[in-house]
């Protein structure tokens, strides 16, 4: 007899009617295969799926082009599709899960015509964590499958997994057309399902990334005592060699990934890499909140990227171990056929294709990358990868901390007065937004509380109301909340803080006050380090550097204030009324 999951691949079949159906099993010989077929047989836009990179200098490398008009997230496209708008929240866009399956399957009906649909038996978490997933997706892109084999644990170790239950997550996933106007994200909290078409690019075709283990998950979460959040998580070593264990969420593109690689610039600090985008928070046993990191890869930023600002993880991207490294609308060398991006090296290479392949020409205003071009690379080729990474219960989280790209107004660091004050502060974040989705005006401001508004899968306000919950239940094990800026610029518009490896100053304060082990100064808004508080031997940063770094500017906070209560406004009489309270507290500390 079928076991539940060849009947759903079965039903799939006949609604997309592919030519083949490839079952992976995640071998590295299947990878080659996969490889071979984008570079030979599938096409994106009438060019190869793959292009072999220079595997001297790049090894294991290979560049994908995708559709020009399908290079980021597109949020404006995604829905979340409760029984009800209100479990939905204003942060989410909202359809009726059967009006939206009746579209859905219209635009899915024979998409993989003349295709072969890949099955991607997948884990989110190590196979022997009690918080792991199983999950299935199947897809009609080669890259999508490659893709997905970096990203996460795919394959016989799944599949044994699901055997013949029928719980697992369904993801199903199309191309389609690539038209926009046919494009969209659809998730079904109610049944572990999500259902993607007309898109091959990222979190909107990699399910188990920003689909299952954030706005699926975030809502399984809520309902059994845990969390999921957009966080990485590091272990910073001090010159005693105790590691202390951070979670932080910074919006997309504001800095995850390089914080979880940071090369330290202290004598004696060492930073471990857990994880860079996505964090499962569980209380533990002990009563600790523990943090698992459910992906094994890393789909980051390539811009700006460099020897300079991230060695680490120019040491990932040419280990060569795990079979392949992907660059996605990168530009190419055309002398060294090595890829190519704004920042990679300080000067420009003379001979370029852009990242549609076209010549570059130095006229051009466009940049030779796309600025959301990506790298997909496997984080055991990552130099600083944790001992404790493979730990099936995860590491007890000590610090956690909210991030922000914000050109004035928000300080380097505070710390929050407590967690309730915390959870305000997260709840509240506000962050200049940057090309890491469509449609969206980079650079301007908007409210992205905890880093989550794109993926909270269900209402914002009851969100909150559950990391107040969570923080009861924690009590005196809660870890302290941090807020941090690294993007605050001078008047002549120059970065105040040189951000990078030197950011282990920042970690260095927040571990000491962990630890109790340094002082800090109270304001309206938190605690922040004074001058002598922080390491900062070695740094040409002057006093009154310092000063502009951390001013809290009472005119500027008006305007915050006023965004703040504007943004809990929209969730009425269901905002928690703590944080409202807090809101007047703070507004209290500031003008009394
Ligand atoms: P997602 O993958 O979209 O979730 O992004 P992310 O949060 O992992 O951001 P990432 O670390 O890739 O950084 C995004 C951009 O910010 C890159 O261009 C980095 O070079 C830049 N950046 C990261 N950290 C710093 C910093 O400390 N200072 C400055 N000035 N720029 C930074
Ligand atoms: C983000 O946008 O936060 C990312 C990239 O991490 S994507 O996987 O496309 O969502
Ligand atoms: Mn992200």
């Amino acid at each position: 007899m079928a076991s539940p999951l060849e009947m759903w691949v079965e039903k799939c079949a006949e609604l997309t009617q592919p030519d083949e159906i490839y079952w992976c099993n995640g071998s590295e010989e299947e990878a080659y295969e996969l490889i071979e077929r984008g570079i030979k047989r599938e096409r994106i836009c009438g060019q190869p799926v793959f292009c072999e990179l220079n595997h001297k200098a790049w090894p294991n490398a290979y560049l994908h082009r995708s559709h020009p008009g399908d290079v980021a997230r597109t949020e404006h496209l995604t829905f979340v599709c409760h029984p009800d708008k209100e479990m939905a929240g204003p942060n989410n866009n909202w359809m009726d899960p059967n009006e939206a399956k009746e579209m859905l399957t219209k635009l899915t009906k024979g998409c993989m015509r003349g295709r072969t649909m890949y099955v991607l038996p997948y884990l989110m978490g190590h196979p022997e964590s009690p918080y792991a997933k199983a999950c299935v997706q199947v897809t009609d892109s080669c890259y999508v499958a490659v893709s997905m084999r970096i990203m996460c644990r795919m394959g016989e170790e799944a599949l044994k997994c699901i055997g013949d239950r029928d719980d697992f997550v369904k993801g199903i996933h199309s191309i389609g057309d690539l038209d926009p106007q046919r494009r969209f994200i659809m998730h079904f909290p109610q049944e572990d399902l999500v259902w993607s078409i007309g898109s091959g690019y990222g979190g909107n075709a990699l399910l188990g990334k920003k689909c299952f283990s954030l706005r699926i998950a975030s809502w399984l979460g809520y309902h059994q005592g845990w969390l999921a959040e957009h966080m990485l998580i590091i272990g910073v070593e001090d010159p005693d060699g105790n590691v202390t264990y951070i979670a932080a969420a910074l919006p997309s593109a504001c800095g995850k990934s390089n914080l979880a690689m940071l090369q330290p610039t202290l004598e004696g600090y060492k930073v471990w890499t857990l994880g860079d985008d996505i964090a499962w928070l569980h209380i533990g046993s002990d009563g600790r909140l523990y943090a698992i990191n459910p992906e094994t890869g890393i789909f980051g930023v390539a811009p700006g990227t460099s020897e300079r600002t991230n060695p680490r993880m120019l040491e990932t991207l040419k280990a060569g171990k795990f079979y392949p490294t992907l660059f996605t609308n990168t530009g190419v060398n055309l002398d060294t056929n090595e890829p190519w991006w704004e920042g990679l090296t300080e000067k420009q290479p003379p001979r370029l294709l852009n990242w549609r392949g076209e010549p570059w020409e130095p006229t051009s205003k466009e940049p030779v990358a796309h600025p959301n071009a990506r790298f997909t690379v496997s984080l055991y080729n990552c130099p600083t990868l944790s001992p404790e990474f493979e730990n099936p219960n995860g590491v007890p989280i000590s610090a956690i901390i909210f991030g922000v790209r914000r050109t004035s107004v928000i300080p380097l660091v505070y710390e929050s007065f407590d967690w309730k004050h915390g959870v305000f502060c997260g709840a509240s974040m506000g962050s200049e937004m940057t090309p890491a989705a469509l449609n969206t005006r980079v650079g301007a401001l908007r409210r992205d509380p905890m880093a989550m508004i794109p993926f909270c899968g269900y209402n914002m306000a009851d969100y909150f109301a559950h990391w107040l919950r969570m923080g009861e239940m924690l009590q005196n094990n809660a870890p302290k909340i941090f807020f941090v800026n690294w993007f605050r610029r001078d008047d002549d518009g120059t970065f105040l803080w040189p951000g990078f490896g030197e950011n282990i100053r920042v970690l260095k304060w927040i571990i000491d006050r962990v630890h109790g082990r340094v002082s800090a100064k109270e304001t309206p808004i938190g605690l922040i380090p004074r001058f002598e508080d922080m390491e900062l031997s070695g740094l040409d940063l002057s006093r009154e550097k310092f000063k502009k770094l951390f001013k809290i500017d009472k005119d500027e906070w008006r305007g915050e204030i006023e965004a703040i209560r504007e943004f809990f406004w929209k969730f009425g009489g269901r905002m928690p009324g703590e944080l409202v309270e807090e809101l007047g507290k703070l507004e209290g500390r500031l003008w009394r």
